[in-house]
């Protein structure tokens, strides 16, 4: 992707771990490298096509001088969120802070902390079979719109299919949603337990009737193998009720694994 850096952009602030720091302030200096597609605004000399890097040089002097923080990490972390926030355009950023007069007693050039963030897609699978099913779907995809740290891109029609899996129960209400995220896997899976939580989900029996069921099915071309967590989700290919619902609203992508698209896979299941 194309980038536009920010090199060594001077701000007295405050951050830092001795009290002195948060009180005598000191000089810091932060490199970005922003990543956004330039093509536009290359063709139509637009500064709306872009990036305004002054707007963000602003934007980060105010930032800084703003906040307090005892962490180089903190700062970034936040300043990069901040930032990936507030410019649509901007899909990634590099960001590096350093600390030229750190005070630790001994000669050096200068301190650092330097971080990646970015915007994630994810395919997520919606499940309820218990209650007001429609409503659970309706409460999750509502949660995860008002999260801070996701944008719903996409959502599928839903669609009522019989238990897979063996369990006598009753039949399920699912479908799939497009997410983009700043959430890592870890914390994406955290948040959504936590919306199941509010849906009142109780884990009784593995597989059995739920009010809420919400699955990480693809994030990126990301390949996980965790205890607690396996992207892409381990029988999202033989389950037509995420196929269906995936199909409809991104049938080109591809399993990470298997390089098959949704469409491949929804047409190799049985009947
Ligand atoms: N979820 C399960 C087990 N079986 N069957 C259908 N039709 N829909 C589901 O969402 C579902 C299921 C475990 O997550
Ligand atoms: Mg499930
Ligand atoms: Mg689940």
């Amino acid at each position: 992707m194309d980038k536009i850096h920010i090199k060594g952009l001077e701000i007295f602030a405050r951050h830092g771990v001795y009290p002195e720091e948060n009180v005598l302030g000191q000089k810091f200096l932060i490199s970005a490298c922003l990543y956004t597609d330039t093509r536009k605004a290359g063709l139509t000399d637009c500064l709306e096509a872009s990036i305004n890097y002054g707007d963000v040089c602003r934007k980060m002097t105010d930032f800084m001088t703003k906040h307090t923080f005892s962490l180089l990490e903190r700062a970034a972390e936040l300043l990069a969120r901040d930032l990936l926030l507030a410019y649509p355009l901007l899909q990634k950023i590099d960001l590096e802070i350093q600390k030229p007069w750190a005070p630790v007693g001994l000669p050096l050039q200068t301190v650092s902390v330097e971080i990646s963030r970015e915007w994630h897609t994810a395919y997520i699978a919606l499940g309820s079979n218990m209650g007001d099913r429609r409503a659970y779907l309706d409460q999750a995809v509502a949660s995860l719109r008002n999260h801070p740290d996701c944008r719903v891109c996409k959502v599928s029609d839903y669609l009522v299919t019989a238990p897979y899996g063996g369990v006598e129960q009753e039949d399920f209400l699912n479908g799939v949603l497009e997410l983009q995220t700043l959430l890592p896997p870890a914390e994406l899976l955290t948040a959504l337990h936590q919306i199941e939580q509010e849906a009142h989900r109780e884990r009784l029996i593995h597989w059995g009737p739920r009010t809420l069921d919400l699955d990480i099915l693809l994030y990126d071309d990301r390949i996980i193998d965790a205890p607690d967590l396996h992207i892409p989700h381990i029988e999202m290919h033989l389950r037509d009720f995420v196929l269906i619902p995936l199909a409809q609203i991104a049938p080109w992508v591809r399993h990470p694994l298997t390089g098959q698209t949704v469409a491949q896979m929804l047409s190799a299941l049985p009947e």
